[in-house]
C-alpha cells in the first residue's frame, strides 16, 4: 500500500474544503434529498421491525438470566437499538463490523439468525460461536460480524486491521480473496469497516494506537463512540478529557470527526450515510461521537447508584422505537398518501418479532450443550515447540494448561 500518497489525485485542500466534507453534506445546506429520503418503504419498516426484534430479544434474554438460563456475563443493548440499526444499514453487506461486549443488537441488525444467538447466550452448541463464547462473543462470518469482544479497546486495532486487509485487497491484490459470499478472483471494490467501541474504551492505548495508524495511512475504518454516558458506574466527564468534544480527539489523529444523535434512526442515517460513502470514496478514517443511552444496569448486577431515574426517564422519553413509529405512522406517507404504517402492520410486526424470539428460545433451550471434546477445539495452540513453560501443545491435544 502506497498509504497516504496514493489518494494524490485528491488533493487535500479540495478534500477538507467545507463543501465536500461530509459533515456538511448537500441536503445540510437546503440542496438535494435528505438520504433517507431515497430509502425504500419497506427497508424504513425493516429498521423499525429490527429495533422492536433487538427489544424483545434483550428483554427475554434478561428473563432467562434471572432464570438462571443464561450463565457468565450478560449486557443488554436496550436504549440503543438505533445506533446499531442505523449504522449498519448504511454499509453494504460485505463492509465488516467489529465491536465490544453489548454486541447482542449488533449481531440482529446483521442479520444473524436469533436462534444461533440466543443458544450462544445459553451456551448450546448450535450457537454462532458453538456455545463457547456467550453473550459477548457473538461472532457471524458470512454476515461480515467479527465478533463481540470482552477487552474493552480490544476489538479497535481489529477493525483497524479488516479495513486495512480491505484496502490491501482493492489497492495492492486487486482482486478479492475468497470469503462467504465471493468467489476468489472477483475484481476487489472500496470497503470501510466499522469499529464499535463504549465511552469507556476512550483512554485505552489500544485505541490511540489504532487511530494514530489510521490517520497516517488512510485505513478506511470508522470508529463509533456508542457513547451511552457511563462506564459501568463512571460518568464519561469524571474519566475523559474533552468529553464535551470528543471529535478533537479524531483531530489529533488527522481524522475526521463528527457528533451524531443516536436516538432517531432516520436522523442518524441522514448524518451518518454521506459519511461512510465519503470514507468509502476517499479510503480515509473518520470517528464518531454518537449519543446513546443506555436504560439498563451496565452488566445484570448493577445496584445503578451512579444515575437517577429521572435521568432515565428523560433519556427513554426520547426512546429510538417510539420516537420511528411515530414517523412511519404519522410524518413519512406512502405513495398513495396514506401513512406508510397502520396500527394494524404495527401489530403484525410486534406479533412477528415475539415469534421469532420465542422460537429462538425454544430452540436454544432444546439444544445440546457441547460436547466435553469441544474443550480442547477452537484454541489457541504454541506454534513452536519448547516456547511454553508447559511444553508443547497441538491442536486437538488435551491443553496442558487443563
Ligand atoms: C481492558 C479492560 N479493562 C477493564 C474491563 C472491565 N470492564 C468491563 S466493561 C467496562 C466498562 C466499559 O464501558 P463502555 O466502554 O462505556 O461500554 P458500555 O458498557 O457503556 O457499553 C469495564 C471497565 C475490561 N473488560 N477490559
Ligand atoms: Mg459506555
Amino acid at each position: 500500500m502506497t498509504t497516504a500518497h496514493s489518494n494524490a489525485s485528491i488533493k487535500p485542500s479540495a478534500l477538507s474544503h467545507p463543501e465536500n466534507l461530509p459533515t456538511n453534506p448537500a441536503w445540510k445546506r437546503g440542496q438535494g434529498k435528505r438520504p433517507s429520503e431515497l430509502v425504500p418503504d419497506a427497508t424504513l419498516i425493516k429498521w423499525l421491525r429490527d429495533m422492536l426484534l433487538i427489544r424483545e430479544f434483550e428483554n427475554r434474554c434478561g428473563q432467562a438470566y434471572q432464570q438462571a438460563k443464561i450463565g457468565g456475563f450478560c449486557h443488554l443493548y436496550t436504549g440503543q437499538e438505533a445506533a446499531a440499526v442505523g449504522t449498519i444499514n448504511s454499509l453494504n453487506h460485505d463492509d465488516p463490523i467489529v465491536t465490544a461486549y453489548r454486541d447482542h443488537g449488533h449481531a440482529l441488525a446483521r442479520g444473524m439468525d436469533a436462534g444461533a444467538c440466543m443458544a450462544e447466550m445459553f451456551g448450546k452448541s448450535t450457537g454462532c460461536a458453538k456455545g463457547k463464547g456467550g453473550s459477548m462473543h457473538m461472532f457471524d462470518k458470512p454476515n461480515w460480524m467479527f465478533g463481540g469482544h470482552g477487552i474493552v479497546g480490544a476489538q479497535t486495532p481489529l477493525g483497524t486491521g479488516l479495513a486495512f486487509a480491505a484496502r490491501y485487497e482493492w489497492e495492492v491484490i486487486g482482486k478479492s480473496l475468497p470469503n462467504p459470499g465471493v468467489s476468489d478472483g472477483q475484481t476487489a471494490k472500496k470497503k470501510v469497516s466499522l469499529a464499535y467501541l463504549g465511552d469507556g474504551a476512550l483512554n485505552q492505548g489500544a485505541l490511540h494506537e489504532a487511530m494514530n495508524l489510521a490517520g497516517l495511512w488512510d485505513i478506511p475504518v470508522i470508529y463509533i463512540v456508542e457513547n451511552n454516558g457511563y462506564s459501568m458506574g463512571t460518568a464519561i466527564h469524571r474519566g475523559t478529557t474533552m468529553a464535551h468534544d470528543l471529535t478533537k480527539k479524531a483531530e489529533a489523529y488527522g481524522m475526521l470527526g463528527a457528533i451524531i444523535d443516536g436516538f432517531d434512526v432516520i436522523d442518524l442515517y441522514d448524518h451518518f450515510k454521506p459519511i461512510v460513502d465519503w470514507c468509502r470514496e476517499h479510503q480515509k478514517p473518520a470517528f464518531i461521537d454518537l449519543k446513546t443511552y443506555r436504560y439498563l444496569g451496565h452488566s445484570m448486577s448493577d445496584p445503578q447508584k451512579y444515575r437517577t431515574k429521572e435521568e432515565v426517564d428523560q433519556f427513554k422519553g426520547k426512546d429510538s422505537i417510539d420516537r420511528m413509529t411515530h414517523v412511519l405512522m404519522n410524518e413519512r406517507k406512502a405513495k398513495d398518501g396514506k401513512p406508510l404504517l397502520s396500527e394494524a402492520q404495527f401489530m403484525d410486526i410486534q406479533t412477528e418479532v415475539k415469534d421469532i424470539v420465542k422460537k429462538a428460545m425454544d430452540f436454544a433451550e432444546n439444544s445440546p450443550v457441547p460436547e466435553m471434546s469441544e474443550l480442547f477445539t477452537d484454541v489457541m495452540m504454541n506454534p513452536q515447540a519448547n516456547m511454553s513453560p508447559t511444553a508443547v501443545y497441538t491442536h486437538g491435544a488435551k491443553n496442558p494448561l487443563l
